[in-house]
C-alpha cells in the first residue's frame, strides 16, 4: 500500500516536470514495478483504444468512445479530451479506429498522443 502511494505521488510529481525529468521519473517507477507487480496499473503511459466521434483540430479536441481504462478506474465512456498538441489531431477523422495515450494519470483529460490505428 505504501508503494502505490509512493507510486502516485510520483506520478503527481512528474506531472509539474520539465519532459527531462518527467522520462527519471518513469524510469524509477518502473524499476519499482519489478518488486511490485501490483503497481504497473497506474505507473506507465495509460494508453486505450477507441472510435473518434468528434475532431476539432482548430480547437484542438477530440470526442472519443473508448473501451474501459484500468489504470485510472474508467468504464467504457464517450467523452471529450484536449489534446496537448492540436497538431495531433491533423489526419484524425470521426469513424476513425484509433489508439491514444492519456498525459497522466492527473491529467486524465489530455492526450498527448492519437494514432489511427
Ligand atoms: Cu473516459
Amino acid at each position: 500500500m505504501l508503494r502505490l502511494i509512493a507510486v502516485s505521488l510520483a506520478l503527481v510529481g512528474a506531472a509539474c516536470s520539465p519532459p527531462a525529468q518527467q522520462e527519471a521519473a518513469k524510469s524509477d517507477v518502473g524499476d519499482m514495478n519489478m518488486a511490485e507487480p501490483a503497481a504497473p496499473a497506474v505507473a506507465g503511459a495509460i494508453t486505450s483504444t477507441g472510435t473518434v466521434t468528434q475532431v476539432d483540430p482548430a480547437a484542438g479536441t477530440i470526442t472519443i468512445n473508448h473501451g474501459a481504462i484500468e489504470a485510472v478506474s474508467w468504464p467504457a465512456m464517450t467523452m471529450q479530451f484536449t489534446a496537448e498538441d492540436p497538431a495531433i489531431l491533423q489526419g484524425v477523422a470521426v469513424g476513425d479506429s484509433v489508439s491514444f495515450e492519456l498525459k497522466s494519470a492527473t491529467e486524465t483529460s489530455v492526450v498527448t498522443r492519437v494514432h489511427e490505428q
